[in-house]
Formats: C-alpha cells, sequence, structure tokens
C-alpha cells in the first residue's frame, strides 16, 4: 500500500463513529477542544477589561500632563503549543485545570512607556485599583537581569463577569519603556536562533548594547525633568 492510502486508511479509522470506544475517545477530545477555547476565551476577555483599565489611564493623564504617559499597548495569548510545552517543562499535566493553576502568562499585555517614571506611574494605578489583585511583581528595572534585561512585570488577578459566573483571570503585564522593548525585542529574536558561534562575545555585546540604552533612558528622563521645570516657571 502507498504511504498515501495508509493516512487515508488511517484517518477514516480515527473518525468511525461506527466504532463506539473510538466515538468515546473523539467525543472526549470535541468536550477538551471545547473546554480549552472557552478558557482562552476567558483569557481574552481579562486582556479586554486591563486594557481598557490602561487606556482609560492614559486618556486622563494625557489630559493632566498634555502627553501619554502609554505610546502603545501589545497583547497576545500564549499558543497552544507554548503551553503544553511550559507545563511539560515544568513537569505538570496538560489539563484545563492545570493551565489556570501553574500558568501565569496565557494572558500577556505588554506596555510601552516613554519614559522610566512613566513605568511606574502606570504601575501603581492600575494596582491601586480596588478590582486588581496583585499576585506578583518583578522589578527588572530596579534589578535587571544578568545578560541586561529590563522591564517591569507585573502578574495581576482581574474579575471577568460571563454569564453564570465571576472569575478571577490571571494576566502578566510587562511595562516598559521603547528603549528597553528595542533590545528585548531584538535580543527575544536572537536568543531563539540555535547554533551561534562566538556565544559568549554576542552575549556581552548585547549587555553592552543594553547598558548603553540605559544611560540613554536615565538621559532622556533628565532632559524631561529639566524642560519640566523651565515650563513651569514660565
Ligand atoms: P514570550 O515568548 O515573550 O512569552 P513565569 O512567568 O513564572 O512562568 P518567569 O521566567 O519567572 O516565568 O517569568 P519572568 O522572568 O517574569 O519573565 C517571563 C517573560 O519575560 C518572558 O516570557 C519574556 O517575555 C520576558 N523575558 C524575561 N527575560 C527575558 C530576557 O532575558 N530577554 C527577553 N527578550 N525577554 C525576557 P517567555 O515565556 O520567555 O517568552
Amino acid at each position: 500500500m502507498k504511504k498515501s492510502e495508509e493516512t487515508k486508511v488511517e484517518n477514516r479509522q480515527e473518525i468511525n463513529l461506527d466504532n463506539p470506544s473510538q466515538n468515546k475517545k473523539n467525543l472526549e477530545l470535541l468536550r477538551q477542544f471545547r473546554e480549552f477555547n472557552r478558557l482562552m476565551m476567558r483569557y481574552r476577555s481579562a486582556i479586554r477589561e486591563v486594557t481598557t483599565k490602561l487606556e482609560v489611564l492614559n486618556d486622563e493623564l494625557s489630559l493632566e500632563g498634555d502627553r501619554n504617559p502609554i505610546e502603545s499597548i501589545q497583547s497576545r495569548i500564549k499558543k497552544p503549543e507554548s503551553i503544553a510545552e511550559k507545563l511539560q517543562k515544568m513537569g505538570k499535566e496538560l489539563t484545563i485545570e492545570s493551565i489556570e493553576e501553574n500558568l501565569n502568562d496565557v494572558a500577556g499585555i505588554r506596555v510601552i512607556c516613554p519614559f522610566i517614571e512613566d513605568i511606574y506611574k502606570v504601575a501603581d494605578m492600575l494596582t491601586r485599583q480596588d478590582d486588581i489583585h496583585i499576585v506578583r511583581v518583578k522589578d527588572y528595572i530596579r534589578n535587571p537581569k544578568e545578560n541586561g534585561y529590563r522591564s517591569y512585570h507585573l502578574i495581576v488577578e482581574v474579575p471577568v463577569f460571563f454569564s453564570e459566573c465571576k472569575k478571577p483571570m490571571r494576566v502578566e503585564v510587562q511595562i516598559r519603556t521603547v528603549a528597553m522593548n528595542f533590545w528585548a525585542s531584538l535580543e527575544h529574536q536572537m536568543r531563539y536562533k540555535k547554533h551561534i558561534p562566538n556565544q559568549e562575545e554576542i552575549t556581552r555585546e548585547l549587555k553592552e548594547c543594553a547598558d548603553t540604552i540605559t544611560r540613554t533612558d536615565q538621559r532622556m528622563q533628565s532632559i524631561k525633568r529639566t524642560i519640566e521645570q523651565y515650563d513651569n516657571k514660565k
């Protein structure tokens, strides 16, 4: 039998609804698929809730200060294969309950701010809202990673109202300056390229770039403060 014919026969067996045990398996798969889709819908809803909060803050703060403390907001739902890979690495089972219990970053929001002080202002205003529960804070700006990575990470829980229940949903919020994002995006692309020669040299160069970016962020903030003082005196 040719390979393509073998595959056809296999496929036909998989969807043979006359086979009771196979049928049961298919129904179970379908149920799990629906449950997974429902969970992803919940995470998407949580992203909407938190994004709206951030947009409202940005609108309000832009009236006060004549500029936007948030440059842009990006969001993503973790891909099913990344979810499976992460759970496997953690030695956890791949079930709906396990995803909810063990993963903090299925729903991810990235907030890009012009200046370092905007990051802390936005984080503070978001986490002071009484329906937001802080699960974890990692300040990689005050404590950068060894490779030079800088960003402010928050895991928050936000209640989302559905037709028959209210569910607290976890969302990872990464807040960075434009400059930090520039470095992290390029480093992320390169980090996943395999078999790079001169690995140590590249790591050192990337760290140097991160340090240059840090100094630039600090100088830009200091220029902004000088201009604000001048403006206030007028
Ligand atoms: P992706 O593709 O961006 O989703 P946990 O959140 O507890 O599961 P961990 O590692 O303690 O895991 O979380 P942490 O340190 O808060 O950071 C996780 C995310 O931050 C990463 O997600 C990246 O998005 C970003 N990040 C952390 N370190 C680096 C870094 O050195 N370089 C870059 N470019 N990004 C970093 P993922 O799942 O790794 O990737």
